[in-house]
């Protein structure tokens, strides 16, 4: 057998190449630096907002530049004359009870527009909301009076804020509901929920606008919900650490890809400006300006009074980057990988790093990436292939009790494998029940444990993905297999077969798409650009396991998340358009977003188009879940397809 090992050579190249002036390095989309954050902190509150009362950040990143710039600025990088655009950031601040939105520039080193927001909804919870109100929530007499009735210690009480939703209010608060656990004689204080209680704080005043006691359950044994310590202390394999990625800054550069890699506390990874080296042409042809987890949905489908209001929207209302978690290695990311530090400004708008925020790695699969034994040359049997290595590029955000893994994994081959795995704790709601016979009311989920329900619930990551595909003006394309019937059956006894008939979606409202079994090609189209023997070049998604919201229309929570209600879904590129549930997501009610972007109808075909990709999950609890979940992974794939001459493995 005779491998071709252009991979396997160890070649241990880890290189990270040091800017010594800003504009050498600075690429338009790299976030913002400490210094920058910190420079941000000092120009807002030098300003009149120091005068205003309470005073705090919820939002605090990069203003994009234009395309047209960064493009611009990208061609001119390549032949290494730079000219950077502008950098702006874009703030967003609470202050007299009202939300400024505040672009500063910062070369300027002043405020250039600010505005109050008065639309519907709020800027992102703060960690410092959040840690005010559970701790407001903890010293409210009534909440230890009846901790105490239960026969419990307040000082192994958790009580953890959540956003509250929105239901038909015409005017909301800024208010954040707090449920709490119990966490004596187990860490995972989410399987003992005190079930019974409703605390809402008011997040402005800081006080306590509700109380109720309503019920007492019996709290969850700690014995079932321990897995701590099961869990590996030390993981002793090596992994070889061949490397062969260039990292310079944010700049990605790895066998045939260049891309680079930003961090905000709302997406948590962006990737960017991603290009793939073409040994036809000898140059990079660009694929993905812009991609990035937009929003999530996590509705729980337990419609009670303690339980209604949990239909989370975790990237709008707090946020993915917001949440990462510090990576361990050899947990989290293997031997060879390196890492990449986040920042963020906290509400203060001081500067808070996350360290090992991204890892970046080599995966060796462990499978053939093209493989072929020919049998049919007689006295010369060969087998030849290639073995896959990939790069991926990964974070985690562990949003409370879920624990996202969110990959980027470009492949040699052009594929982009875009997935998220789940893991962590599921919330769970105490009852009295410990059989599952003895249940004869609706429950609202699985019986995991004695007294634990772990409530019925669904994923939805929805992702943005700008392709560029060759170019900026691109077209969205339904190839579809119809199956035909043969006419001219005097040449063929066959009575069928199928054929592509392809379909360019004109407008918006048309691209939308709920997949099922339907046959179809979803393809990403450059109608401007062709292969050597005419093909339109063109990426296509091969999409996951389908799933769409299964709420009613008319519920608050879909109304808020409407685009839930398509898998996909195209609109024409705006700079501004961004998160799928509106920028303001926390109380939103549903009036800004994806769906009614949409509704402007816009023409999509051969212009700067954008695709929005919901990866979805209904989970239905089982008892293998519990206490911890193990990962379950889901994902799709942008494929180049007709964008190279041939197998771009190959070597020339
Ligand atoms: C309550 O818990 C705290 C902390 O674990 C402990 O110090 C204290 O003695 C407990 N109080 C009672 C009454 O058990
Ligand atoms: C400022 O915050 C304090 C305490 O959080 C609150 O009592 C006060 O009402 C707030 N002021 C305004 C103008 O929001
Ligand atoms: C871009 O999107 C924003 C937000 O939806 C909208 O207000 C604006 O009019 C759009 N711009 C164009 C040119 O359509
Ligand atoms: C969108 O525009 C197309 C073409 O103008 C039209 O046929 C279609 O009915 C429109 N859809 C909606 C929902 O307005
Ligand atoms: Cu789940």
């Amino acid at each position: 057998m005779e491998f071709i090992k252009v991979l396997a050579l160890p070649i241990l190249v880890i290189v990270f190449l040091f800017c010594f002036t800003r504009s050498q390095c600075h690429h338009p989309l790299d976030p913002l630096s400490p210094t920058e954050i910190n420079k941000i902190r000092v120009i807002i509150q030098k300003s009149h907002f120091s005068s205003l009362s309470n005073l705090t950040f919820h939002f605090v990143d990069l203003e994009e530049p234009n395309k047209k710039d960064v493009l611009h600025w990208m061609s001119l990088h390549k032949h290494k004359r730079f000219v950077s655009p502008y950098r702006r950031a874009r703030v967003v601040v609470r202050a007299n009870s009202e939300t400024y939105e505040v672009m500063v520039g910062l070369s300027t080193r002043a405020i250039i527009s600010e505005n109050v927001y008065t639309g519907h909804g709020y800027p992102p919870i703060t960690l410092d909301d959040i840690i005010r109100s559970s701790r407001l929530t903890l010293r409210n007499h009534q909440l230890q009076d009846s901790i105490l009735r239960r026969g419990l210690n307040i000082s192994e009480v958790s009580c953890i804020p959540q956003p509250a939703g929105w239901f038909g209010e015409p005017k909301t608060r800024r208010v954040l509901n707090v449920p709490c656990f119990y966490r004596r004689g187990t860490t995972n204080f989410w399987a003992r929920p005190i079930e019974g209680i409703t605390t809402l704080v008011d997040v402005e005043s800081m006080k306590i606008i509700k109380y109720i006691d309503r019920f007492r359950v019996p709290l969850p044994k700690a014995e079932s919900a321990i897995f701590e310590s099961s869990s590996q202390g030390s993981v002793t394999c090596s992994d070889t650490d061949t490397s062969r990625i260039i990292i310079k800054g944010n700049e990605v550069k790895w066998a045939n890809w260049d891309f680079h890699v930003g961090f905000n506390t709302r997406a948590g990874t962006i990737v960017s400006t991603a290009s793939i080296f073409d040994t036809t042409t000898k140059k990079y042809r660009r694929v993905l300006y812009r991609g990035h987890v937009s929003e999530t949905f996590v509705p729980y489908m337990d419609p009670t009074f303690e339980w209604y209001y949990r239909t989370f929207m975790d990237i709008g209302e707090f946020g993915f980057g917001r949440s990462a978690s510090s990576l361990v290695p050899l947990l989290d990311c293997p031997s060879n990988a390196v890492y990449m530090v986040g920042y963020m400004a906290d509400s203060e708008g001081g500067v808070v790093q996350v360290p090992n925020a991204i890892c970046i790695f080599e995966r060796y699969v462990g499978d053939a990436a093209w493989r072929h034994t020919e049998n049919g040359v007689p006295g010369n049997t060969y087998t030849k292939g290639q073995q896959e290595v990939n790069l991926v590029v990964r974070m985690i955000a562990t949003v409370g009790n879920y624990d996202y893994t969110l990959d980027w994994e470009f492949k040699q081959s052009g594929t982009i494998k875009v997935g998220v795995s789940l893991t962590g704790v599921m919330e769970t709601k105490a009852v009295k029940y410990t059989k599952d016979n003895q249940i004869t009311e609706d429950v609202y989920g699985t019986l995991v444990a004695e007294n634990t329900i772990a409530v019925n619930h669904d994923h939805f990551l929805t992702y943005y993905l700008d392709l560029d595909v060759d170019g900026t003006d691109n077209s969205f394309v339904k190839s579809k297999l119809i199956t035909t019937t043969v006419k001219e059956r005097n040449v063929s006894p066959r009575k069928s077969y199928w054929k592509v008939v392809k379909e360019t979606m004109k407008t918006e409202s048309e691209a939308k798409t709920n997949l099922g079994l339907e046959p179809v090609e979803l393809l990403i189209v450059n109608s401007n650009k062709k292969t050597k023997v005419g093909n339109d070049v063109s990426y296509r998604l091969i999409p996951s396991r389908p799933a769409m919201s299964l709420l009613s229309d008319d519920d608050y929570p879909q109304r808020r998340a409407a685009y839930t209600k398509y898998q996909l879904w195209v609109t024409l590129y705006n700079k501004s358009e961004r998160w799928a549930g509106g920028f303001y997501a926390d109380r939103s009610h549903g009036d800004d977003g994806l769906a009614i972007w949409s509704l402007r109808n816009r023409t999509i075909k051969n212009k700067d188009i954008v695709l929005w990709y919901t990866v979805g999950l209904h989970h239905v609890p089982c008892q293998e879940d519990f206490p911890v979940m193990p990962s379950i992974y889901e994902g799709f794939e942008l494929r180049p397809t007709n964008f190279f001459q041939r197998n771009p493995l190959l070597k020339q």
